[in-house]
C-alpha cells in the first residue's frame, strides 16, 4: 500500500476543492454514504465555501438533468468510480470523485483507496477516503473521526476480527482525541440502546440457541445467571452497558457455554467477542455512543428517505435532527416488526433449497433485507437453508434480498455470487457478499429467478 501517495491525492483533492466557492456534494443514501456527505460538507462549510447536498440510492438520467440544471461543482461520495464515463460524458460541470467501490478507471479529480493499494472493501470506506480529504483540508477536522468510524462499520469493514489497514489511523486520530475508544468487548448489537433481554432475543449474529427470538427466554437466563432485569435502587430497566464488570463477565461466559452446549463451531463462538468503537462524549444510553448503533440510525434514515436527517446528526445535530432520528428509528422498527409478523402468518416458502417470500406491495424494498434476516432471528426460518426476500421497487423492478447465515457459508454458500450469475443470465444485475446479498430483476422473470436460485445454491452447497 501507498499510503504517501493516497495522502498526496487528498490533499491535491483537498486544495481543488477548497478553490470552489460553492459545491454540491452527492452521496449515497447508505450510512457510508450519509457519514461520508456529512464529513464533507462540514469541512467545506467550515473553510468557507457554499456547500449543498443530496444523497440519492443511484445517478440516473433524472438526476443527472436536476445536477445539470445547478451548475455547481459537484463532489461524487460513495458512488461515482464505477460510472466515470457515464459521469464524463453527461455531467455539463466540473466534478470530483470521494469513492471505495472498485474503480472503472483512474482519473483527475478522483480519489479511490484501490489505486493506492488500500482495499477499499475492507481498509478504507468512502467515509474514510472524505475523512482523509478533510484532514487535509484542515487537521482540525480530525475531530470528525468518529464519524469515520461510523461509515467503515456502517460498510461492514470490521466483520473479520475489527477494523484494518487505512481505517486504523483514523481510530488513533479519534483515540488521541479521546473521541473513541476502541476495545474488546461483547460484540451483541444493542449494548447501548436495549435493554438486556431484548438484545439476546433481537441477536441473530450469532444465532443464540433457545434465546433468539424468544424473550421469555431470554428473561429467564438472565434472572438464572442472578443478573437483575431492573435497577435494584431507581427500579430502570437495565442495558448490557449498565452492567458491573463481574457482571458482564458472567453474562458473557454463559452465552459462550451456550453456544459450546449447541456445539457452534469456533468461527461462530468468535462473533461473541470482538473490537467495539465507543464514542464516550456522546450521551449514554443512546445509539450514537455505539459506531455499529450509529450506523444503524443513518441506515434507518436513508432507508426511509429522509437521509438529510442522518447526515445533520452526523454534523452533529443533537437537537431537532436527533429527535425526528429517534421517531423515525421507532417507525423503521414498527416496520420491521409489521413485517416480519407479516412473514411469520403469509408463511415461507420452501424450494429444495432455498426459503423464499413474495411481500410485493407489501415491505418496501429497502426493508426486505433486513426483515429477511430476521426470519433467522426469530426462527420462523430454519437456518438450513439461506432464505430470499421478494418485493417490488418504485421503479417497477423487482428486488431481492438474500440472507444465509455463518454455517451455510463454511458449507460453500456464496450468495453474491449465486445472484449475480443467475441474475445476470435473467438481464437483472446482483451482487454482494456471501452471507448477505442483492439483486433486481424484470417482476415477470420471477418464477425462473426462483428455480435457477435453488439450482445455484444446490450447487455451492453440493447438495
Ligand atoms: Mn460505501
Amino acid at each position: 500500500m501507498d499510503f504517501a501517495a493516497f495522502s498526496r491525492r487528498a490533499r491535491d483533492l483537498a486544495t481543488s476543492l477548497l478553490r470552489e466557492e460553492q459545491i454540491t456534494v452527492v452521496g449515497h443514501y447508505d450510512a457510508d454514504g450519509l457519514a461520508s456527505t456529512a464529513i464533507l460538507v462540514k469541512a467545506l462549510q467550515r473553510s468557507g465555501v457554499d456547500v449543498d447536498f443530496l444523497n440519492t440510492r443511484q445517478i440516473d438520467s433524472d438526476h443527472i438533468n436536476e445536477l445539470n440544471s445547478l451548475q455547481n461543482p459537484i463532489v461524487f461520495v460513495d458512488m461515482g468510480s464505477g460510472q466515470i464515463d457515464l459521469l464524463e460524458s453527461e455531467i455539463k460541470q466540473r466534478f470530483f470523485i470521494v469513492d471505495h467501490h472498485p474503480p472503472q478507471r483512474n482519473s483527475k479529480n478522483q480519489i479511490n483507496p484501490f489505486h493506492y493499494g488500500i482495499d477499499g472493501t475492507r481498509e478504507l470506506s468512502a467515509t474514510g477516503t472524505a475523512y482523509f480529504v478533510a484532514k487535509a483540508m484542515d487537521q482540525g477536522n480530525q475531530d470528525l473521526s468518529p464519524v469515520g468510524i461510523v461509515g467503515a462499520v456502517g460498510d461492514m469493514q470490521d466483520l473479520h476480527g475489527g477494523l484494518k489497514g487505512a481505517n486504523r489511523t483514523i481510530i488513533k486520530d479519534g483515540e488521541d482525541l479521546k473521541l473513541i475508544h476502541a476495545h474488546k468487548n461483547l460484540t451483541l448489537f444493542g449494548r447501548h440502546s436495549r435493554p438486556l433481554p431484548k438484545m439476546l432475543e433481537y441477536c441473530s449474529e450469532p444465532m443464540l440457541p433457545g434465546l433468539t427470538g424468544n424473550y421469555m427466554a431470554c428473561v429467564a437466563f438472565i434472572e438464572q445467571l442472578g443478573i437483575e432485569l431492573k435497577d435494584p435502587v431507581g427500579g430502570e430497566v437495565r442495558y448490557y452497558v449498565d452492567l458491573s464488570l463481574e457482571e458482564r463477565q458472567r453474562l458473557t461466559t454463559a452465552l459462550y457455554m451456550l453456544l459450546l452446549d449447541h456445539n457452534a463451531p469456533e468461527l461462530v463462538t468468535g462473533m461473541l467477542i470482538g473490537e467495539v468503537y465507543e464514542f464516550p462524549k456522546e450521551k449514554p444510553r443512546t445509539e450514537l455512543r455505539d459506531a455499529k448503533e450509529f450506523a444503524t440510525v443513518l441506515n434507518a434514515c436513508g432507508r426511509h428517505e429522509e437521509g438529510e436527517i442522518g447526515v445533520n446528526i452526523c454534523m452533529g445535530d443533537r437537537g431537532s435532527s436527533w429527535s425526528k432520528a429517534k421517531r423515525l428509528l421507532e417507525k423503521h422498527r414498527r416496520e420491521l416488526r409489521e413485517g416480519l409478523e407479516w412473514v411469520k402468518t403469509n408463511g415461507i416458502k420452501e424450494m429444495e433449497h432455498i426459503y423464499y417470500f413474495d411481500a410485493s406491495g407489501v415491505i418496501r424494498d429497502t426493508l426486505v433485507g433486513v426483515i429477511a434476516g430476521m426470519a433467522y432471528g426469530s426462527m420462523v426460518a430454519k437456518s438450513e437453508k439461506p432464505i430470499i426476500g421478494l418485493s417490488l421497487a418504485d421503479d417497477g423492478s423487482m428486488k431481492i434480498s438474500a440472507r444465509g447465515n455463518y454455517d451455510l457459508v463454511r458449507s460453500g454458500l456464496r450468495l453474491g455470487e449465486a445472484l449475480r450469475d443467475v441474475c445476470g443470465r435473467l438481464g437483472g444485475e446482483g451482487g454482494g457478499h456471501d452471507v448477505a446479498a442483492g439483486a433486481r430483476i424484470d417482476p415477470s422473470k420471477k418464477k425462473e429467478f426462483l428455480r435457477l436460485m435453488d439450482i445455484a445454491v444446490s450447487r455451492q452447497l453440493n447438495r
